[in-house]
């Protein structure tokens, strides 16, 4: 038998467990994202022709409660959903649904090994690793502050915070420093200028956590992992449809999914880009990727959030430099990597990005103050 026919039949095998009408056709594993196994698979359904399904396992050593995820996940679809049928206001189309096991539960325990799940397929769309032109950086930002909105009225108690800490900066920091002084693998010994460069900026770790400690700020549900590629859009309109990978969907600040976004969607580079001259926060599309945001989430952000916008994107490409450079030096044991120093290399376009992004900031903020007044 074939590799790839050993494939259709595993992920033939999973999809047995669900709720799907319809012969299968074929299966793939889409090789995207660094935490969950994703597999696609296609459907000939009587009626309405090939129908097409995601499957993905959680991952366990990230989401140590994978129930909560679900019921997280699943909370927040069906309020979107009832959301956009009543007030036709989603962002453009397709969203997401769970669909149930066969034995009606919205996920599968027991016979694949862990819990899984099945969602939908967007279909006509794809996704963006790098940002390609400033309608995308638009459109992006317009699908985050959507999401958003969409979920600003859900009672924040009934969504559960399925990664503690998940954001937090203080305690990503306090993490690396702990893994510096254990280093386990003896990787310290070749990584003295990154964590030099971090070091250097302890001071901007606790600024959000100060400000929402005074009650300055507030926790609304917030998506975590608003990567560029987390967006789906239409490949014939250029449009967002949906954002997908509702994971991390947990109470937490807009301004940890602003930032995550003009950390990945304002960049000339992928993330792992090692030629760091080509690694750069571009005003051209930090732009509209403000414009995008601030149309759909302006209903909801304080004066305060909207200040610190720009500020956001620089504490998030340090964070999760932070946190790739913690993993390096831990054994790579929680990103998946493609070869040895892989995380650092991520690690060293991260800090990248925040230099670029502190030269810019002030020319930022002017861009934020003529948008947003
Ligand atoms: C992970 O799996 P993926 O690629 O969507 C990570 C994010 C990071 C991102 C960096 C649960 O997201 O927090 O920003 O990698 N997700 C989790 O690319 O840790
Ligand atoms: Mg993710």
């Amino acid at each position: 038998m074939s590799e790839m026919s050993e494939m259709s039949e595993h992920i033939s095998e999973i999809g047995s467990y669900f709720a799907i009408n319809g012969a299968f056709i074929e299966g793939e594993e889409i090789e995207s994202g660094h935490i969950n196994s994703t597999y696609l698979a296609s459907y000939d359904v009587e009626g309405e022709g090939v129908v097409r399904y995601i499957f993905q396992r959680i991952n366990e050593h990230v989401f140590k409660d994978p129930h909560a995820v679900i019921q997280n996940v699943s909370r927040v679809t069906r309020h979107i959903n009832r959301k956009v049928l009543l007030e036709k206001q989603d962002a453009g189309g397709q969203t997401l649904n769970l669909y149930p096991g066969r034995d009606g539960k919205v996920f599968i325990e027991g016979p694949l090994g862990g819990v899984w799940r099945c969602y939908n397929y967007i279909e006509g769309c794809a996704t963006y690793d790098v940002i390609e032109n400033t309608r995308q950086a638009y459109q992006a930002g317009k699908a985050f502050g959507a999401f958003q909105n969409l979920v600003s009225d859900l009672e924040i108690d009934r969504i559960v915070e399925t990664i503690p800490n998940f954001h937090n900066t203080r305690v990503r920091y306090d993490r690396l420093m702990e893994v510096i002084v254990e280093d386990r693998c003896g990787r310290v010994n070749g990584v003295e200028v990154e964590i030099a460069s971090i070091k250097d900026r302890e001071g901007i770790v606790d600024l959000l956590l100060d400000h929402l400690a005074k009650g300055e700020l507030i926790e609304r549900i917030t998506h975590n992992d608003t990567k560029l590629n987390n967006v789906m859009i239409d490949k014939k309109t250029d449009e967002a449809v949906c954002v997908i990978d509702l994971d991390t969907v947990m109470p937490g600040l807009p301004l940890y999914d602003f930032g995550d976004l003009i950390r990945t969607a304002t960049s000339t580079a992928e993330e792992d880009e090692t030629d760091l001259s080509k690694v750069e926060m571009r005003m051209s599309m930090f732009e509209p990727l403000l414009e995008g945001y601030f149309e759909t989430a302006k209903n909801f952000l304080s004066p305060l959030e909207i200040e610190l916008m720009p500020f956001s994107g620089r504490l998030i490409s340090l964070e999760i430099a932070i946190r790739f450079l913690t993993d390096y030096l831990e054994g790579d044991v929680y990103f998946k990597i493609q070869h040895e120093g892989h995380n650092l290399e991520r690690c060293r376009n991260q800090l990248a990005m925040v230099r670029s992004i502190e030269s810019q900031e002030e020319a930022m903020k002017e861009f934020v103050v003529k948008v947003t007044s």
